[in-house]
């Protein structure tokens, strides 16, 4: 699957003003700053596309792109960004929630996104739960792989494989590009080209 064109659609903040057409979305789950908006810029070769920033918190709506005209991709905000009060991270919470479960949304994959360095959260396992309740598709992404020892990441590589034992889990650096091909050839096999 090659990208040709990519384009930002819109910003969804509540639960109305999903894009029409609904076609088959790929929508990037994740704690905050875990790269994101960093990994759909690398997956589109366009480093501005989605917004990233070192400030945690970065994202605030549910973005939506277009790629080739036939999918989206979709940038979620972060959860679990400790600088935030209660109040806003309940309500974000609740509407990534929300997002994850809608059966407004022809989800094709659910990427959830962990630092391969620090692996799998609390907060990253219970949204794999909800995941689950919900017979999504998911791919775990391992990202800023490119950080760290070698023998500690192919450790912590090796626990999110036991952890997930039903999922693609693809060594990722949205920094360095590893992992794009993989990433790319799991979202799209040669039979759906
Ligand atoms: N070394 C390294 N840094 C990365 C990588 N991916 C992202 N980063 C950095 O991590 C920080 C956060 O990246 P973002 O893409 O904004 O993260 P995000 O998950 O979209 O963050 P929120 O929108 O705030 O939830 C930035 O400083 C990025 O440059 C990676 O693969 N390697
Ligand atoms: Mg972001």
């Amino acid at each position: 699957m090659e990208i040709h064109t990519v384009q930002f659609v819109k910003g969804v903040i509540g639960s109305e003003g999903l894009p029409k057409p609904s076609l088959p979305v790929i929508a990037f789950f994740g704690r905050s700053n875990v790269g994101k908006s960093s990994v759909i810029n690398s997956l589109v070769r366009q480093k501005g596309m989605a917004r990233s920033s070192s400030s945690a918190g970065r994202t605030t709506e549910i973005n939506y792109y277009l790629v080739n005209d036939v999918w989206y991709l979709v940038d979620l905000p972060g959860y679990g960004y400790a600088n935030r009060s209660a109040e806003v991270r309940a309500k974000l919470e609740k509407h990534l929630s929300w997002y994850a479960g809608t059966e407004e949304v022809d989800f094709l994959w659910v990427v959830l996104i962990v630092d391969a360095e620090i692996g799998a959260k609390d907060s990253d396992k219970k949204t794999f739960e909800l995941f689950r309740e919900y017979g999504r598709n998911v791919i775990i992404l391992a990202n800023k792989a490119d950080k760290g020892g070698r023998n500690d990441m192919m450790k912590s590589i090796q626990k999110l494989r036991e952890e997930f034992p039903l999922c693609p889990v693809i060594r990722y650096s949205a920094k360095t590009g590893e992992g794009r091909n993989e990433l790319l050839q799991t979202l799209w096999p040669a039979e759906r080209k």
